[in-house]
C-alpha cells in the first residue's frame, strides 16, 4: 500500500490528483476520481460564479468525499470563481496559469488548502511564502498550458527548493511513471491525459477515440508566440494555426488569440476533433482503453508497487 502524508492531510486514499481540466473536468469526473480515493476536481475555467456554484452542488450530491476546484487564473469570470469557492468553502483549491497571490488571504481565511500549480522554482517559493499547503510541480509533457521544463527536472528542482508537499504532473499516466514520481522526491502525482477517456468523464466520444488513437509524437506546442504554449493533438485546427502563428507578417498576435476561443469546447463538448483543440499530454498514446477511476487509479498503484519492490534488483 503506497502512503503518503498528504493523503491523510487531504482525507484521500491514494496521493493521486486529477487535473482540473477546462471543459472536461466537470462534476461526474470530479466525484469519480474522489469515490476511487483520489482528489477529483472541477475546472473553474469554463464557469462563471453560479455555473460553478452547480458544479459543486451536483459534485456533493454524487460523492461524500473531499474534492477540489481549479481555478484558472486567465479566466474571464476569475474574479466570482475565486469567491464562490471561498464561499463554499472547497477543501483544496488548485491553480494554474498565473500567480494567486492576490486571493490567498480570502481563500486561507476560508479554511480552503490552496495548491498551486507551478512551473518554476521561483513561483514554487513565492507559492510557498504566500501559505500554500504544498505545489504541483507541471512538467512540459502535460497537455493545455505548459511551461518550459521538463517533469524529470523541474520536480527535483522544486523539491529541493521548498518544504511544503510537492505533487508531480506531466507525463504520468502509468505506474512506472508514479514511481518514478516519488523518486524524484514527490509526494503524490497530479494526472489529467489517462483521466480523459475515464467512463465517469463526459466529454465527446470523439475526444476519447482521438486520445486513444494518439501515437508518441501526436501532440505539438501552439500559441508559443502569444507566450502562453498549449499541447494539444495535431489536427486540421493545429496545422493552420501554426501557419498563421509562424506567418507572423500576416497575421496579428490579436487574430491568433481569435483562432483560439472556442476551440477546446468544440472538441471536448461538440466532438470537432478536427478543427477544435483536442488537448492531451505527451502520454496520450499510453492511454489505451476507456477505464473507470476506480480501475485507473487501482491499475496504477499496483504496478507502481511492483516495480518500486523490484527496484533493487539494480543495485548491487
Ligand atoms: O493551466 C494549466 N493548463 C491549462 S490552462 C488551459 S486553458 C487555456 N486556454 C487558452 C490559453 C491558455 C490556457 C489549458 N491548460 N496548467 C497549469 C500551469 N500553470 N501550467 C503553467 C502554469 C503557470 C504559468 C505561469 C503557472 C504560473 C505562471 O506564472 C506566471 C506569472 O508570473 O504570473
Amino acid at each position: 500500500m503506497i502512503s503518503t502524508p498528504i493523503n491523510e492531510q487531504l482525507g484521500i486514499k491514494y496521493p493521486i490528483f486529477q487535473g482540473g481540466m477546462a471543459w472536461v473536468a466537470d462534476a461526474s469526473l470530479a466525484a469519480g476520481v474522489s469515490n476511487a480515493g483520489g482528489l477529483g476536481l472541477i475546472a473553474g475555467m469554463n464557469s462563471n460564479g453560479e455555473q460553478l456554484r452547480a458544479e459543486i452542488k451536483k459534485a456533493r450530491e454524487l460523492t461524500d468525499k473531499p474534492f477540489g476546484v481549479n481555478v484558472m487564473l486567465m479566466s474571464p469570470f476569475v474574479e466570482e470563481v475565486a469567491q464562490v469557492v471561498a464561499e463554499e468553502k472547497i477543501e483544496v483549491i488548485t491553480t494554474g496559469a498565473g500567480n494567486p497571490g492576490k486571493y490567498m488571504k480570502k481563500w486561507l481565511e476560508a479554511g480552503i488548502k490552496v495548491i498551486p500549480v507551478v512551473p518554476s522554482v521561483a513561483l514554487a517559493r513565492l507559492a510557498e511564502r504566500n501559505g500554500a499547503f504544498a505545489v504541483i510541480a507541471e512538467g512540459g509533457e502535460s497537455g493545455g498550458h505548459v511551461g518550459d521544463l521538463s517533469t524529470m527536472a523541474l520536480v527535483p528542482q522544486v523539491v529541493d527548493a521548498v518544504s511544503i508537499p510537492v505533487i508531480a504532473a506531466g507525463g504520468i499516466a502509468d505506474g512506472r511513471q508514479l514511481a518514478a514520481s516519488f523518486m524524484l522526491g514527490a509526494q503524490g502525482v497530479q494526472v489529467g491525459t489517462r483521466f480523459l477517456v475515464a467512463t465517469e468523464c463526459t466529454i465527446s466520444q470523439e475526444y476519447k477515440d482521438k486520445v486513444l488513437k494518439a501515437k508518441d509524437i501526436d501532440t505539438v506546442l501552439t500559441g508559443k508566440r502569444l507566450g502562453h504554449p498549449v499541447r494539444s493533438l495535431k489536427n486540421a485546427f493545429t496545422r493552420e494555426y501554426l501557419k498563421k502563428e509562424y506567418n507572423s507578417s500576416e497575421v496579428s498576435d490579436e487574430e491568433l488569440e481569435k483562432l483560439g476561443l472556442g476551440v477546446l469546447r468544440a472538441a471536448a463538448r461538440g466532438g470537432d476533433v478536427k478543427n477544435g483543440c483536442v488537448i492531451a499530454g505527451q502520454v496520450a498514446s499510453m492511454v489505451k482503453k476507456e477505464q473507470s477511476a476506480k480501475e485507473i487509479i487501482e491499475e496504477m498503484f499496483t504496478q507502481a508497487e511492483e516495480v518500486l519492490g523490484g527496484a533493487m534488483k539494480w543495485v548491487k
